[in-house]
């Protein structure tokens, strides 16, 4: 199992301290791109009024997982525990597959990617890929 080291858990907040202010733009391109580049994700989402790329639910939605990603950010250090209740959510009561947190966590990836070119270098994507892979396994964590 790969795991963040404090270095990475370091260059992780630090990043996240610099883009958090931009979280729900981040969250609404994000949640954006996943829709459409994997329409296979649109399934869990056909109660809203309209999917497409920066709908009203589809900000207010990415600030909701944007506030989710914070709330790991401040939980690095037990993500399984931090992020037990909303694991239980997704995999009880809203039936997510986990593979979608994988695709989630490639469109916030790219997101980050294009709207903070300078600050995301090779060593805060290499950081920032292993946290949110890990944020990922946190969230699949209540499926076995
Ligand atoms: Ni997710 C609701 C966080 C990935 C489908 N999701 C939430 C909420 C948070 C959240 C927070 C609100 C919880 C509450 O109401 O108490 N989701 C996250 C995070 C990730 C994630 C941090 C990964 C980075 N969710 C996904 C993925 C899908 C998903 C990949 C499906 C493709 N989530 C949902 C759905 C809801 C939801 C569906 C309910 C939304 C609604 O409007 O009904």
């Amino acid at each position: 199992k790969m795991s963040l080291t404090a270095k990475d858990k370091e260059t992780v907040k630090a990043f996240w301290a610099k883009v958090a202010p931009k979280a729900e733009d981040i969250g609404q391109d994000a949640l954006s791109r996943m829709l459409v580049v994997y329409p296979q994700t649109k399934t869990y989402f056909s109660h809203w009024k309209d999917m497409s790329p920066g709908s009203a639910p589809v900000k207010k939605h990415g600030a909701t997982v944007m506030g989710g990603v914070a709330e790991a950010v401040a939980k690095i250090d037990d993500l399984t525990a931090g992020l037990l209740s909303l694991s239980e959510l997704h995999a009880f009561t809203l039936r997510v597959d986990p593979a979608n947190f994988k695709i989630l966590a490639h469109n916030i990836l790219v997101v980050f990617a294009i709207k903070f070119p300078s600050d995301f270098t090779p060593e805060v994507h290499v950081a920032v890929d292993k946290f949110l892979a890990a944020l990922a396994r946190a969230l699949s964590e209540k499926y076995r």
